[in-house]
């Protein structure tokens, strides 16, 4: 049984949705798939024959864009990518607006077409940070899942980043000495007003995990309670790395929880919080990660995060994992 179950519906592991760790069931038994598919990531080739993977991005990607075409490659099924922003219409969201703007075409019309032509579609739609209630209810993701009648995980909607969590959880399985490791997620200074989806997705896998797990950020930047339950963040980054296993270091804006007015703001830029050598040496020689886009020298030291500790390719490259092992279960589905 997950531990953060009350959060969530549990779900039996047919995936319909992926966007929280109940989603996938007992997480014992798919950290141990992750584990089994790492042996023999084309072990399930034949289950994707003649089956094909949307994958739309409404923002850009690295890793995320390659590591789910290389997962949907490694189960045998065909992909289709598409940018919206970089040749397709440009698409109105809101039902009940006069479309004599620059938008052509409707979501509730590209939804259906697009599910016309796949069996199982991924959706990259960060936060917009206009209305925290349009991003806090997942309003386009949930468009995509009411009106595609397919298969939908998010590839990084407006408040989680399931398939990144779900591969640093593999990361720390892999690398930890002991058998419930304390794991320490930081805030870090960024020039950028970034979405909370990375922090909200790790917390919450991390307590349905088997971890100690802290986070540590300046007043202002706490959790919503959907993803942390009642856990509250330390707010003294010292105190939080003392006996640390793991650092997880990740900027984000205001959540909007303790200062619903200044939802999506950026309220502090101090550097103080950067990880550095310095706060490496308050650790047990914690091992390092960050999900990556990361600015060096604002989140982390160049020393950190090239030290033998940093953990931020194997994470990176579990991402293949933690993609196939999704669209596995979404594929066992159909
Ligand atoms: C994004 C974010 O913080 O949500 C994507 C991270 C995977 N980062 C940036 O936009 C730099
Ligand atoms: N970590 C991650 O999701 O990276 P991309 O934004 O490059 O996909």
């Amino acid at each position: 049984m997950l531990k953060n179950q009350k959060f969530h519906d549990f779900k039996l592991p047919d995936m319909q949705t992926f966007l929280y760790p109940a989603d996938l069931g007992d997480l014992r038994k798919a950290l141990d798939e992750a584990a089994e598919i790492k042996q023999d990531r084309y072990k399930h080739q034949q289950l994707g024959h003649n089956k094909t993977a949307l994958l739309i991005f409404f923002n850009n990607s690295l890793r995320t864009r390659l590591s789910t075409q290389k997962a949907a490659l490694n189960l045998g099924m065909n992909v289709i990518v598409l940018d919206i922003n970089q040749g397709a219409w440009k698409l109105e969201t809101e039902r009940g607006v006069i479309m004599d703007g620059d938008k052509s075409e409707h979501l509730l019309e590209a939804i259906p077409v697009m599910s016309s032509y796949c069996d199982i579609i991924g959706v990259r739609t960060f936060a917009r940070f206009e209305n925290r209630e349009d991003d806090y209810s997942e309003s386009i993701l949930r468009q995509f899942i009411r009106h595609s009648g397919k298969p939908v995980f998010s590839m990084e909607s407006a408040t989680v980043h399931p398939l990144q969590a779900f591969a640093d959880l593999i990361t720390i399985e892999e690398y930890k000495k002991t058998a419930r490791p304390k794991v320490v997620m930081t805030w870090a200074p960024h020039p950028k007003a970034l979405p909370q989806a990375v922090p909200n997705s790790f917390a919450q896998w991390m307590l349905a995990a088997d971890v100690d797990f802290v986070y540590t950020c300046p007043e202002g930047y706490e959790l919503d309670a959907q993803f942390v339950g009642d856990l509250k963040p330390e707010y003294d980054q010292a105190k939080a790395f003392a006996n640390a296993d793991f650092v997880y270091a990740k900027n984000w804006s205001c959540p909007g929880v303790t200062l619903p007015d200044k939802y999506g703001q950026i309220l502090s830029k101090d550097m103080s919080w950067m990880v550095d050598s310095d706060h490496m040496a308050l650790t047990n020689n914690a091992f390092f990660m960050h999900c990556l886009p990361v600015r060096r020298n604002m989140i982390v030291s160049d020393d950190v995060i090239e030290a033998p500790t940093s953990l931020v390719i194997p994470e990176a490259a579990n991402r293949e994992i933690s993609a196939t092992v999704v669209l596995k279960r979404m594929l066992q589905a159909i």
